[in-house]
Parts: structure tokens; C-alpha cells; sequence
């Protein structure tokens, strides 16, 4: 298994415990968070969610969604986790066929500039980044649901 079967192997499965995780969610607790300053359950999904297509438009074009870009998927009240997950698939998928879609000998040579942020990092530790990213993210929910004494799903299947 080369570095880039072995990052999307990473990307696909902590999607999949992600998505298991928040498919533990009533929608009714979308809302909720733990304090007034912390994420809202909906907020945290999204987020992930929608990373996908951030870290595309960082990989290709160099920047972050622009505000028209932010508002039709950001910006909208929530309502189901379902709807979150069709809403974000398309941008999940091109994701994935980018990374598909990149040479492994890039990997250690290719240099990423984060646009909000003054980090650079070499492609193959910046696509590790986003997947570990995801995976806390999927421990705060985990963490949410123990706080609303949720079942939690089995991640480590
Ligand atoms: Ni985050």
C-alpha cells in the first residue's frame, strides 16, 4: 500500500466513524451544545461535513470558500443530520477524486500554504491533517453524547 492508497484508506474510514457517530444524533439535539461558546452539535457536523470542500478550494485554488460561496451551505438553520449529509456529499466526493487523483510523488515535495493561517505544510502531512482533524471532531461528539447520556455508537468495529 503507497502513501496515497494508505491516506485514503485514513479519509475513508474516518469518514465512515464520523458519519456513524453523527447518524447517533437525534435531530432534536442538532442545537445543543455544552456552553454557550462551544460548538452546537449541528455546527460541529457541518463543519466536518463541509471541510471537505474548504480543503479543496486550499488544495486548488489556494483560498477559502468566499462569503456567496459560505452562505447557501454555512448559513442555513438545522434540520436533519441526513440533510446535512446530502447536502455536503457532492463536495465530499469531489474530495475524494482529487486526492485520487494526485501524484504520491508530490506528496513530500508539494508545499500547502494555509490561507487562514501562517502554516505550510508538505501535501501528504496536510491531507494527514485533515483526516485527523476529522477524527477529533468525531471525539468531541462522542463526548457530546455521553454529556446528553446518548448511546454511542461502536467506532472501534
Ligand atoms: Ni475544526
Amino acid at each position: 500500500m503507497n502513501a496515497k492508497e494508505l491516506i485514503l484508506l485514513d479519509l475513508k474510514e474516518t469518514r465512515r466513524r464520523f458519519l456513524k457517530t453523527a447518524y447517533g444524533i437525534p435531530d432534536a439535539y442538532l442545537n445543543w451544545q455544552p456552553d454557550a461558546t462551544a460548538l452546537s452539535i449541528g455546527h460541529m457536523i457541518r463543519h466536518v461535513l463541509l471541510h471537505d470542500y474548504s480543503w479543496y478550494l486550499i488544495l486548488t485554488e489556494h483560498r477559502l470558500p468566499a462569503d456567496e460561496e459560505r452562505a447557501p451551505l454555512w448559513e442555513l438553520p438545522f434540520t436533519s443530520v441526513q440533510d446535512e449529509v446530502d447536502r455536503s456529499i457532492a463536495y465530499h466526493e469531489q474530495f475524494i477524486a482529487y486526492v485520487e487523483s494526485l501524484d504520491v510523488e508530490d506528496f513530500e515535495s508539494k508545499l500547502i500554504q494555509w490561507p487562514h493561517r501562517p502554516i505550510a505544510r508538505y501535501l501528504g502531512d496536510t491531507l494527514e491533517r485533515k483526516s485527523y482533524h476529522d477524527a477529533v471532531h468525531t471525539g468531541q461528539l462522542l463526548q457530546y453524547m455521553r454529556m446528553l447520556q446518548l448511546d454511542r455508537p461502536d467506532i472501534w468495529d
